[in-house]
């Protein structure tokens, strides 16, 4: 069973770590509903099979099924991920899922409140009630202690440090469909009391068209402490540019909770990448779930990777920059090894890797 703590991870020294320190594992939730994945999610599901396959080469993975899915699940993934049987709404276990802070010696859970990045103003799909309980099911399965944050949080719309900075954008942790009523300062507050960070980088906005309102972890993330990877378009007549450009200012000129100015790395971004009518039309339209209309721009990006232990796992578009971006990271990170992997059918869907993919810290 998994204990409900009413002080806060502050309060009782624990932290949340770098995605890029050890893990003991990786969760992830497999695709189904039919309104979000084209064709009944089957080219989704082999992509989320891939993904686990290759973060599998570097560590455990778990991956939640519907009980309708189990058997297939079962039956495409590999045998070493680990399948266990959870409700929920969609497969996004970066958002819906916990957070894990440490102690150095023992792990608990920040459960946050999960509104579908929105709730009932622009809100992605209804209901949301089961994704809601992931954080806590994960928690009862591992046996770890949870504190429920009075907070509506997505895991996508923060990165950390693991040495007290916290890196997000104004876009989504300020949109009024998140939190209304809280001010900046009142979310900082919550934070630092539930995260265990003391210093705040704020963005103002993320990938141009991000579904999510503008997820950092699409857009920039630390690759180590005092180092970050920042999207990045030489094209000034992509909306994107703008963005980039204002994104690069900020950091430049931000310092970590250590006092450092932070080495920005730009990766470049992939071409514009647009939904085709095919693709549209493989996807069950339903009312109060985000149309897939073709010719919509989707927010693809290289920065929505995932750390593993000794690697990374990146997504791909079979786009001419892939190439370059994996090289790239692959310098800045020559302590992994760097591994792409086709990604559209997980963009389709609204996000990519690291949106379907939440970290277990050792
Ligand atoms: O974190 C993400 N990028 C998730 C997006 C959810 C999309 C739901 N259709």
């Amino acid at each position: 069973m998994s204990r409900l703590i009413h002080s806060t991870p502050r309060a009782d020294g624990y932290r949340m770590p770098g995605e890029f320190e050890p893990h003991a594992g990786i969760w992830m939730l497999w695709p189904e509903r039919p309104d979000n994945w084209r064709n009944k999610a089957v080219p989704a599901q082999k992509a989320f099979t891939e993904v686990a396959r290759a973060i599998n080469r570097f560590e455990p993975v778990t991956m939640g099924v519907l009980q309708s899915q189990y058997k297939n699940a079962r039956a495409m993934l590999p045998e070493t991920v680990r399948v266990v049987e959870i409700s929920y709404n969609d497969s996004w276990m970066r958002d819906c899922g916990p957070t894990f802070v440490t102690n150095g010696t023992e792990l608990r859970v920040v459960d946050w409140i999960f509104n579908a990045w929105g709730g009932e103003s622009g809100g992605l799909y209804a209901p949301w009630d089961l994704d809601d309980l992931v954080a806590q099911k994960v928690a009862e399965i591992e046996r770890v202690a949870r504190y429920k944050a009075p907070l509506v949080l997505e895991g996508g719309s923060i990165h950390v440090d693991g040495q007290g900075t916290l890196l997000t954008t104004r876009e989504c942790l300020l949109n009024p469909n998140r939190n209304p009523g809280k001010s900046q300062s009142d979310i900082e507050g919550l934070l630092t009391e539930y995260l265990n960070v003391e210093s705040f980088i704020w963005l103002n906005r993320g990938i141009y068209n991000d579904e999510t309102s503008g997820h950092v972890d699409n857009i920039c993330c630390f690759i180590r402490p005092g180092e970050v990877a920042l999207a990045w378009t030489d094209d000034r007549s992509d909306p994107q540019y703008e963005i980039s450009q204002e994104n690069y200012d900020i950091l430049c000129s931000a310092v970590d909770a250590r006092g450092r100015r932070l080495k920005v790395h730009k990766i470049p971004l992939p071409s514009p990448v647009y939904i085709t009518r095919e693709e549209s039309e493989g996807v069950l339209s339903v009312e109060g779930t985000l149309p897939r209309r073709e010719g919509d721009r989707l927010a693809a990006s290289y920065i929505n990777f995932v750390f593993c232990n000794g690697g990374a796992v990146v997504p791909t578009f079979g786009d001419a920059n892939d190439n370059l971006a994996l090289v790239a990271l692959q310098n800045l990170m020559p302590e992994r090894k760097i591994m792409g992997v086709y990604a559209r059918e997980i963009l389709l869907g609204g996000g990519n890797i690291h949106c379907i993919t939440q970290q277990q810290p050792k």
